[in-house]
């Protein structure tokens, strides 16, 4: 890895860089990984890298909504994820009883058996997608192929840094999808039950402690009142007010 200084006002940001790029030379994320990753920062550059109250108030309904499922939870993980947080998507299934599904659009057997191996070094001991003995309905590419006993049976599914249309496609099949997506006007974004627009890293922290916080009181917090879509419009109100206060400087 290229050696950044801690003391650059950027280091998280370009660490995450460092991550990404990592990733592909170990063969984990694809090429186009790098584009995407890109797409995600200047949306992170135009929130202020951090948290936004919305993104909070989503990770809270997210919490209640997964530690709430009926069937088995299953946490998504494409060639980015795994690249920038096996620990914690490891942490958070392990918390909910919930495997990890190794589910890419740019499919390759060789990236697929990777990303399992390298989430499995990191300690993850139930990681499908190997099998692909399923497919979402009314998806023509790669990421149409899942688990039957993963992504296919499970009523809530979260699915970070998704593709619009297996979003959309899963929500048809009646389950519930989270996702955490930087571009809150993302096809993804506005299709979600709940979206969480905020940075993984951030985000998958706070489910985290929000999963354990309601896990020891043992009593979900249900958030009967969360609206996606005003969710949405609050962190677009938030993009267009920072933009604003930059015009006046
Ligand atoms: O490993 P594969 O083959 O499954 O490929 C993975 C990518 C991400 C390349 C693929 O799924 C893809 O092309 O995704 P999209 O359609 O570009 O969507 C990715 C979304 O994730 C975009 O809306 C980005 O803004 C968002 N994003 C990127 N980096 C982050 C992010 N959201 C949260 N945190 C990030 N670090």
């Amino acid at each position: 890895m290229f050696r950044i200084p801690k003391t650059h006002p950027r280091y998280k940001s370009l660490m995450k860089r460092e991550k990404i790029v990592a990733g592909i030379e170990a063969g984990i994320t694809s090429k186009q990984g790098l584009i995407a990753h890109g797409r995600g920062e200047a949306f992170d550059y135009l929130i202020g890298e951090r948290t936004l109250p919305a993104a909070m108030r989503a990770t809270e309904a997210a919490a209640a909504l997964l530690l709430t499922a009926q069937k088995p939870v299953v946490i998504s993980v494409n060639g980015n994820v795994a690249a920038l947080v096996p620990e914690r998507v490891i942490a958070l299934g392990e918390l909910l009883n919930a495997p990890l599904e190794v589910n890419i659009f740019y499919w390759t057997e060789e990236r697929v058996m990777k990303i399992k191996e390298h989430l499995e070094q990191h300690g993850a001991t139930n990681v499908l997608g190997a099998k692909a003995d399923a497919r979402i309905p009314g998806i023509e590419h790669a990421r149409a192929r899942v688990d039957y006993e993963g992504i296919y049976s499970a009523d809530v599914v979260l699915a970070p840094l998704e593709d619009g249309d297996r979003c959309e496609a899963l929500i048809a099949m009646g389950k519930k999808v989270v996702t955490i997506d930087l571009n809150p006007v993302s096809r993804t974004s506005k299709h979600a039950t709940v979206s969480i627009v905020d940075d993984i890293e951030r985000a998958l922290k706070n489910l985290i402690l929000m999963v354990k916080e309601q896990k020891k009181k043992g009593k979900v917090k249900i958030l009967a009142d969360y609206d996606n879509e005003d969710n949405l419009r609050a962190v677009i109100n938030e993009i267009v007010k920072r933009l604003k206060e930059e015009e006046l400087r």
